[in-house]
């Protein structure tokens, strides 16, 4: 070994332990957060050789700061149910980043959503919003309140309830929630008008994903999963693969699966199979996307209807089947660590040749190391997904200048950021080591931009 080599091996080890010594220290401090500390441990890994380059940011106590959220709000949600009793929820924002602007993202309403549920959507939320070049820094929120069987006024309480409390933390200027799994337009309806209510003005963009009528954004509904589709394909463009002729798996039946199954089969794929979290469809002649939407975009009904409507389509009682149904591409696009080493394994060993992450955190990091150790074209959610929340981004740019701008306007702007991403990914990945590999591109080029934010303003 040279002496070049050697100071390069002992920066690199430098960083390694950094890295190590940061990460203990998250767990130390988060013990019981699971799924935060997996985005963590995902994220800082793959940082070693940009700490091992530009020791600055050690020196900055980057990671440090952006290990911490910024604020972190829980609060009580009480509401009236259809009976008249009394229902308490907990409610959750983390503002975790704000370095590149407001905070910006999701609710989640879901029996599942915790503090760690939370902290990892807003963690990963920070990198991705990075990627979109858009001014947006790093937020996410929900509720444990599960949306399943409730009337439509029982949503509506719920969502006014739950904004008497937000509405004093959030602005255009300042926090920008949307919606995520359980938050549509519908719910995004009702907190914009509570909100508009406590703060006696119309402040459109305070939130994202709002109705069309009232400074909602033509293609926000589409846009995560058409940007799924988009970044996919250029993904496979560069490897001389095409949607065309292929088969494809896409999990969930929610807003990111149906606009990721629309786009697939424009390009000419035959999507086979979609699920719900009670069980999947697999059928062969391809998916009725129409009978899809009708289900769940207007008759709030289960997936398993799909079969009682074509009778030739196989329904399994258990969502993870679908990882069973061999397929070309496989979008996970329902919720996070739905596939495992193992599942990652069986898709393997049934031909997939990609995998293209619509929900966020879908793959665990065994089942990432699995795609990776062969050669599976892999796109990252935080890449991959991110075309939703930068069609926001582009909603309170309408908003702020009390502009609508054109379908075709909006989705070919979501082509080129997607584009954009995928390259300053793939470059990133090169410029640091690993060429090809996405998942450690993206977190690079998504980190680098937001250290550098960091940088420049200061210990704060
Ligand atoms: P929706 O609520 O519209 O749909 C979620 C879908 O996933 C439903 O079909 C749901 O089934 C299914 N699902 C949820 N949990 C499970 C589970 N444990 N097992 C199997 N299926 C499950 O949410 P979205 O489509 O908006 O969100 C899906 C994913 O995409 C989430 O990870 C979200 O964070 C991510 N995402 C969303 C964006 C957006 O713009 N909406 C942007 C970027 C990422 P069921 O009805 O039975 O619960
Ligand atoms: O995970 C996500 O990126 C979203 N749920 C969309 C967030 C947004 O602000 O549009």
């Amino acid at each position: 070994m040279n002496t070049i080599e050697a100071t390069l091996q002992s920066k690199r080890e430098t960083a390694k332990q950094y890295v190590k010594k940061i990460y203990n220290a998250t767990e130390q401090r988060n013990p019981h957060e699971t799924e935060f500390l997996q985005a963590v441990k995902e994220i800082v890994d793959s940082l070693i050789p940009v700490l091992a380059r530009q020791p600055q940011y050690m020196k900055s106590g980057i990671l440090e700061r952006l290990l911490e959220p910024e604020k972190v709000i829980s609060f009580r949600v009480p509401w009236v149910d259809d009976q008249g009793n009394v229902q308490v929820n907990r409610g959750y924002r983390v503002q975790f980043n704000s370095a590149l602007g407001p905070y910006k993202g999701g609710l989640r309403f879901h029996p599942s959503v915790n503090a760690s549920i939370v902290k990892f959507l807003g963690f990963e939320q920070i990198f991705k919003n990075s990627l979109t070049g858009q001014p947006i820094g790093g937020g996410k929120g929900g509720s444990d309140f599960d949306p399943k069987g409730k009337s439509d006024m029982e949503i509506m309480r719920f969502c006014q309830s739950f904004m008497t409390e937000l509405y004093q933390h959030i602005g255009p200027e300042t926090d920008v929630p949307a919606g995520d799994t359980g938050v549509n337009a519908r719910e995004i309806g009702y907190m914009f008008g509570q909100y508009k209510k406590l703060r006696g003005a119309f402040e459109a963009g305070v939130l994202t994903g709002k109705g069309l009528e009232y400074g909602g954004s033509l293609a926000r509904k589409e846009a995560t999963g058409y940007g799924l589709v988009y970044f996919v394909r250029e993904m496979m463009k560069d490897n001389d693969l095409d949607f065309n002729g292929s088969n494809v798996i896409v999990s969930g039946s929610g807003n990111v699966s149906i606009y990721a199954m629309e786009k697939a089969m424009e390009f000419g794929a035959k999507v086979v199979a979609c699920s719900d979290s009670n069980g999947c469809i697999y059928d062969e002649n391809g998916i009725n996307l129409d009978t899809v939407k009708e289900l769940k975009e207007e008759d709030n009904e289960r997936i398993s209807a799909y079969a009682e409507k074509h009778p030739h389509a196989q329904y399994l009682e258990d969502c993870n089947e679908i990882w069973s149904i061999p397929c070309d591409i496989a979008l996970p696009c329902a919720t996070q660590n739905e596939i495992d080493g193992k599942t990652a394994e069986t898709l393997l060993t049934n031909g997939v040749k990609v995998v293209g992450e619509g929900a966020n955190m879908p793959s665990t990091i065994e089942a990432i190391d699995m795609y990776l150790d062969n050669t599976i074209l892999f796109a990252p959610a935080k890449a991959a997904n991110a075309g939703g929340v930068a069609v926001s981004a582009l909603e309170m740019a309408q908003n702020s200048s009390k502009l609508m701008w054109s379908f075709e306007k909006v989705d070919a702007r979501l082509q080129e950021i997607m584009k954009d991403i995928y390259q300053n990914s793939m470059q990133a990945a090169s410029d640091y080591g690993t060429p090809g590999n996405l998942a450690a591109g993206a977190n690079i080029a998504g980190f680098v931009k937001v250290a550098d934010a960091m940088i420049e303003q200061g210990v704060i």
